[in-house]
């Protein structure tokens, strides 16, 4: 189906032939500055550039580093040495003498024999390769080379995990575990450098590879089309996720994607968190091109194209895979009111309003926005036509959420209500104000222990779990079943620790996986239908903004060893170890 279109051209070739494409340069006034002709406006002029991949990453980003190891590397055992459990936190099978109490296994909970449960990574955050087999620069290349202070430790994820050619040992190594999934997400711009046309063989049959060995290891492969390595070519030709013209390209390279990989792949999301993404507009001034579109209203625009482009990439995808599952990515805290205060329940919903209501109303419930972000955006964005809002409603098969934490939500000190009046207040339009404590009379304790500083959102708030499940299933979910599609925790403190004994040794982030597997046994217990989870994430990261210097992984790697060996923290068999205890046989 896809073959006639699929063969990069030669890179220039590719750009022309992309500029063949109908409306591709419409904004582009004919090069007539050529020919010295005086202009009465010369900024209304564009240049008459072609840029190839190699003039992109030359031009655009500059140098790239690469890994000692830039061939596939083949799976080794994994020794049965390295899958020898630590001592745990709760009780211990070690025969030392220490004495322990027993923590007793609660006899009415269980995970159902089906449940699967896994690890996540993300294209930018492991594979590394960045310019390797015709990969086009995504705007995290240049968030990561170029803008200065932008990552905090000055890293960039040239290298990072160096999956794309590690991805063997990766999968054998989570198999080894018992792991069930593994969820993992394309690199748009790897599949098509310009983010649209030509698509890249070597990339497809890259993917198809980390599909066929996740199949060997029968651990089942869950694919995430976008998470937020943007095609670089896309963010410069039209704004990216800004225009609505992305919608017919991420809907075209969906099509590739599930043309290539559906006959292996049932579980499919869409986006990854999109309020995350959305927010992340206005990007950094000058090293994008410049739309001059108001600041405030970027983050909107780019949520109208989310709406758009997933929902029509679900239809479609439907179409061509009526078995598979498929979802996009919801993210955000529990939200816990803060006092009893009529005002405080007011400001909880409209923080679920402009967060996750923001997509899930429209998904889940109506086609359209709720009513808070309705009143904001409707003097800026277009409404949705009716079809639009069909087609937006009901495109999910779960309901997805990467459900890490909790806060707590208040009232701004001049009330809720003077706030939504004046649009100058600094907490319009949402309206409500956070806190990561208790209220002072409540004695002002955290909600929970403080992950890595760096990670200031996120705190161990498992108590919280349950709550947030039914609250997820009521509002949203209902009928559908939930999937945990992300949680994890950054040990507080882990990247300035020397000693690798002491690195692997990681209680709090233990603590986080034991206490929030029995909380989401819990809330399963009490009827909430979650059906999998996948931990955040199968080895330590590049962390976006905060480089390497905030640690998610379950497993550590060594960054500053050019082999760049894994190790498993003790965390990972805390999270197994929930399965071995629960899961049905
Ligand atoms: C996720 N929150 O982002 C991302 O999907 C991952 O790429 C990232 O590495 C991971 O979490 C750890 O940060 C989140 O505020 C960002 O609730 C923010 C929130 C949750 C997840």
């Amino acid at each position: 189906m896809m073959k006639e279109s699929l063969i990069i051209l030669g890179v220039a070739g590719a750009v022309q032939a992309l500029d063949k494409r109908q409306g591709f340069n419409q904004s582009i006034p004919a090069s007539t500055t050529l020919d010295g002709t005086a202009i009465e406006n010369p900024t209304a002029y564009a240049t008459p550039f072609v840029l190839n991949v190699e003039d992109m990453w030359d031009l655009l980003i500059g140098p790239v580093a690469t890994a000692a190891t830039t061939t596939t590397v083949s799976p080794t055992p994994v020794p049965s040495s390295s899958l020898i459990p630590p001592p745990p936190l709760y009780y211990s099978p070690f025969p030392t003498g220490a004495q322990h109490p027993m923590e007793p296994k609660n006899e009415s909970w269980s995970f159902p024999k089906d449940f699967w449960w896994g690890v996540a990574g993300a294209s930018y955050q492991i594979e590394g390769a960045a310019k390797a087999d015709g990969r086009g620069p995504s705007i995290w290349d240049v968030l990561s080379h170029r803008v200065a202070g932008f990552i905090h430790d000055n890293t960039t994820a040239d290298i990072s995990d160096n999956n794309y050619y590690m991805y063997k040992q990766d999968i054998a190594r989570v198999a080894a575990l018992g792991v069930k999934a593994y969820s993992f997400t394309l690199s748009w711009s790897r599949i098509m450098p310009f983010g649209r046309g030509p698509v890249n063989e070597v990339a497809i049959a890259h993917y198809n590879d980390i599909i066929s060995t996740c199949i060997e290891y029968d651990v089942i492969p869950m694919v995430t089309l976008f998470h937020w390595d943007l095609p670089l070519a896309l963010q410069d030709t039209y704004g990216g996720w800004l225009s609505e013209n992305i919608v017919g390209d991420f809907v075209a390279y969906a099509k590739v994607a599930y043309a290539a990989f559906g006959d292996r792949v049932d579980h499919w999301f869409t986006v990854n968190e999109p309020i995350v993404f959305c927010n992340d507009y206005p990007l950094p001034a000058m090293y994008f091109k410049n739309f001059s579109i108001p600041n405030a209203h970027q983050p909107f625009l780019c949520g109208q194209s989310v709406l758009l482009s997933h929902s029509q990439a679900y239809q479609v995808g439907k179409a061509m895979m009526p078995n598979a599952t498929i979802s996009y990515k919801n993210n955000g805290g529990y939200k816990i009111p803060q006092t009893n205060s009529s005002d405080d329940a007011l400001a909880v919903q409209r923080a679920w309003d402009f967060n996750e209501g923001w997509f899930s109303d429209p998904i889940f419930l109506t086609g359209d926005y709720n009513a808070a972000v309705k009143a904001y955006v409707s003097s800026f964005l277009r409404p949705f036509t009716a079809s639009e809002k069909q087609t937006i409603l009901g495109s999910a098969d779960s309901y997805a959420h990467d459900a890490y934490t909790a806060q707590f939500y208040f009232a701004p000190d001049s009330g809720v209500q003077a706030c939504i009046d004046n649009t100058t207040h600094p907490l319009y339009p949402t309206c409500a104000n956070t806190s990561y404590t208790y209220s002072a009379q409540d004695g002002g304790w955290l909600v929970g222990a403080a992950a890595d500083p760096l990670s200031p959102w996120l705190h161990k708030a498992t108590d919280w779990l349950p709550a947030f499940l039914h609250y997820l299933a009521d509002t949203w979910a209902k009928d559908l079943p939930i999937v945990v599609s992300e949680f994890g925790f950054a040990e507080p403190f882990e990247s300035s620790k020397t000693l690798l004994q002491d690195i692997l040794y990681d209680p709090i982030r233990s603590s986080y996986f034991h206490d929030y597997m029995r909380a989401m046994l819990m809330a399963m217990s009490e009827g909430v239908n979650v059906v999998g989870c996948l931990a955040w994430s199968l080895y330590d990261n590049y962390e976006w903004a905060t480089g390497f210097s905030a640690k998610f992984g379950m497993q550590y790697v060594n960054f500053t060893d050019p082999a760049l060996p894994r190790y498993y923290k003790a965390s990972f068999f805390e999270y197994a170890r929930a399965f071995e205890i629960y899961q049905e046989k």
